[in-house]
Order: C-alpha cells, then sequence, then structure tokens
C-alpha cells in the first residue's frame, strides 16, 4: 500500500454550492441584490460594507446550509455576500446568499463540539500574536495556531509582542524560539505597540494583504491595530494582575481597510483552540519537520507515538526535532487541549 494512501487530503468542506447556482439564483432573487462585504459579525446581525464602502446592518434571509458542515456561525467576517437593501433610512439589509470562498479558518467550537466556528473567511495570512508573559502564551497554543492554520493551507505569521516587558533572560529563551519556528519556515516578528519596535515591518506585513489577527485575549491584538492606525482607535484593556489574563475586551471579530488593499481583522482573544474534524493521521502532515520523515518509519501507518522503528522519535531522541513540538504533536493526537 501506498504510504499516502492513508493521508486524506487537507478538508475543504465549508464551500456553499457553486458559483454558477448562485449567480442564478441571485438574478433571479431580485435585479436589486447587490454583492457587499462582511465586516462584523455579532450572530445575529452582520455589518456589511457596500461596493462604495458604505456600511449597512443586515440579517441572514432563512437558514444557511452547507453540504457536509456544521457550523455555528454561518457567515464570516470576510465573506462577500450577495443582499438587498430593506429599507433605505435605517440603512438595513437582508443577506440572500454567500460568495463561494477561496479559503476560510475555522476552529472547533467551544460549546458545540461537533460543530466548527469560522474565525475568518477569504484571508491571505492569519497572524498569531503572542507573548512570553502576561499573558503567557504556551508552546502547545503557539504549535496547534500553526497547524490549524496549515490545515486550511493559509500562511501563518507568529509576532512575539510586549517586547518592552523582558529582560534579557526572557529574550534569550524568546530567540530560541524565534530560531525553531523560523526554521520551520514560518515567519516570527517581535513588536511593542508601547516603543514602536517591530510596527514597520508589522505594518510591511500587512501591506496589500487580508490578514486575520488571532490570539489569547490582552496580547494585545487591538493595540497593535491601533498603533498602526490610532484614527481606529479601537477599545483595550488592562491585563488584570490577579489572573494574568485578558479580559475579553474584543467581544466581535471586526474588518478594517488600512488602506486600499489592505485589510486587517481584530479578533477576539481565544483561550482554546481545538482541531475541527481532523483526522489523527493527518496531523503529522500539518507538523514540517514531521512531514518530512514521511515514509521513513517502519509501519506505513506509524503514529510515532511508540512503534518500533519509528524515524520521528528517532529525531526527537538525536534533538532533531524540538521536544516541544513533538509534545504538542502528541497533544494534539490526544486530543488534549492547548494548556500545557
Ligand atoms: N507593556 C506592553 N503592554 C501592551 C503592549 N501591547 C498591548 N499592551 C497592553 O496589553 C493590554 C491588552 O491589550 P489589548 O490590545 O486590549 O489586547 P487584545 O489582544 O486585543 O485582547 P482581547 O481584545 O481581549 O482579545 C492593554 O493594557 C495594552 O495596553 C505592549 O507592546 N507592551
Ligand atoms: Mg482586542
Ligand atoms: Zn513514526
Amino acid at each position: 500500500m501506498k504510504k499516502e494512501g492513508k493521508r486524506k487530503a487537507p478538508p475543504v468542506k465549508f464551500q456553499t454550492r457553486s458559483a454558477g447556482v448562485i449567480n442564478k439564483r441571485a438574478k433571479a432573487v431580485n435585479a436589486k441584490s447587490l454583492r457587499g462585504l462582511v465586516v462584523r459579525s455579532t450572530g445575529s446581525w452582520y455589518d456589511v460594507r457596500d461596493q462604495e464602502g458604505e456600511p449597512w446592518r443586515c440579517q441572514l434571509r432563512g437558514k444557511f446550509k452547507f453540504k457536509d458542515l456544521k457550523v455555528t456561525n454561518p457567515v464570516a467576517v470576510g465573506d462577500g455576500v450577495f443582499w438587498e437593501i430593506e429599507d433605505e433610512t435605517a440603512r438595513t439589509g437582508i443577506i440572500n446568499d454567500i460568495v463561494p470562498r477561496r479559503n476560510y479558518i475555522a476552529r472547533k467550537s467551544v460549546h458545540k463540539t461537533a460543530h466548527a466556528h469560522l474565525l475568518a473567511a477569504n484571508v491571505d495570512q492569519a497572524i498569531l500574536v503572542a507573548t512570553l508573559t502576561f499573558p503567557r502564551t504556551s508552546l502547545g497554543f503557539i504549535d496547534r495556531f500553526l497547524v490549524v492554520a496549515e490545515s486550511f493551507r493559509i500562511p501563518s505569521v507568529v509576532i512575539f509582542n510586549k517586547q518592552d516587558l523582558f529582560d534579557d533572560e526572557i529574550k534569550a529563551y524568546q530567540q530560541e524560539l524565534v530560531d525553531l519556528y523560523a526554521s520551520l519556515g514560518c515567519q516570527c516578528f517581535t513588536t511593542s505597540s508601547m516603543t514602536g519596535e517591530g510596527l514597520a515591518e508589522f505594518k510591511a506585513l500587512l501591506q496589500g494583504k487580508i490578514s486575520v489577527l488571532s490570539g489569547h485575549s490582552g496580547v494585545g491584538k487591538s493595540s497593535l491595530v491601533n498603533a498602526i492606525a490610532p484614527h481606529l482607535n479601537l477599545r483595550t484593556n488592562e491585563v488584570s494582575t490577579f489572573a494574568n489574563k485578558g479580559v475579553h475586551t474584543t467581544t466581535f471579530a471586526e474588518m478594517f481597510e488600512l488602506a486600499p488593499d489592505t485589510f486587517i481583522i481584530d479578533s477576539p482573544g481565544i483561550k482554546e483552540l481545538g482541531l475541527s474534524e481532523m483526522d489523527k493521521y493527518e496531523i503529522g502532515h500539518y507538523f514540517p519537520e514531521i512531514r518530512a520523515l514521511m515514509g521513513t518509519c517502519r509501519f506505513d501507518d506509524c503514529l510515532h507515538i511508540d512503534e518500533p522503528a519509528c524515524a520521528v522519535k528517532a529525531a526527537v531522541e538525536a534533538g532533531e526535532i524540538a521536544l516541544s513540538r513533538y509534545e504538542s504533536y502528541l497533544s494534539m493526537l490526544g486530543g488534549g487541549d492547548n494548556r500545557r
């Protein structure tokens, strides 16, 4: 049997009906059907930007059903929609359909574990904002984020924020992490929204792209957006010294236009990043260093746990694969959470 045979292709499961069907239906709905972009979603209301860039408050027409898909939120920030005006003076509208997505990023819903929760649609890159302290982002969380982004084929970047808080010892440790992730092909930045460190690079990273910012509450996602676009004046909040955690200041994901063709999605802090519908044979595929050893273990269906003659375990023992990465892999395989 071919080794690749057991590994399923990454899922493309969140697609709506074909463009042709939608176009036909949109025409049929009425000649007033408009194109728009969802820039904010509260679950019951969607802020839709029309083609002139003006905002409208919209609701969904009926239920949106997807083939093979259970989501807690059928429409995500970044979705293109077909909509029509409901009340011109109140500036409200009705969303009739979703434009087929070029991609999306989702995690397992915290409340309904059989469902996925869409984080954003149609993005060019996913940026994880991490901090080594205050609050601490675990390596397990960083690794999960990279796996999720990779599984949806979305390029990812890690930003280590709050540089102004760190002493030399923490910075030396951080450098080891930056080197580790860089060796895996992941771009890393260090920033401080207080001192301005790394902000020029951050701005350059966003240029001409649609980016979604993610990470724990309190790591400084909204502060970073404010630092490069002060006019947005987003709400930010102290990290509580008691729990050393953020207080979920941003409550809904929202997309902002920073410059023509440059959009950023600020999103609420997330505590857990559950893998949505991932097969256990698929997980190793999203770790570049494990993927590189594909086909070199004795058994074709090796999960690299305690099988004999496992090339991955040998590489961990030889220090060629970082122990933290291997532990993250095992944790994801075991369906554990990311709070180690
Ligand atoms: N020292 C320091 N504090 C920062 C930095 N960036 C943000 N903060 C502070 O961290 C706290 C949390 O920042 P926010 O921007 O609200 O964090 P967030 O990631 O948007 O949090 P949620 O919206 O809850 O997900 C605020 O008190 C900010 O002032 C930084 O670079 N250095
Ligand atoms: Mg925020
Ligand atoms: Zn193996």
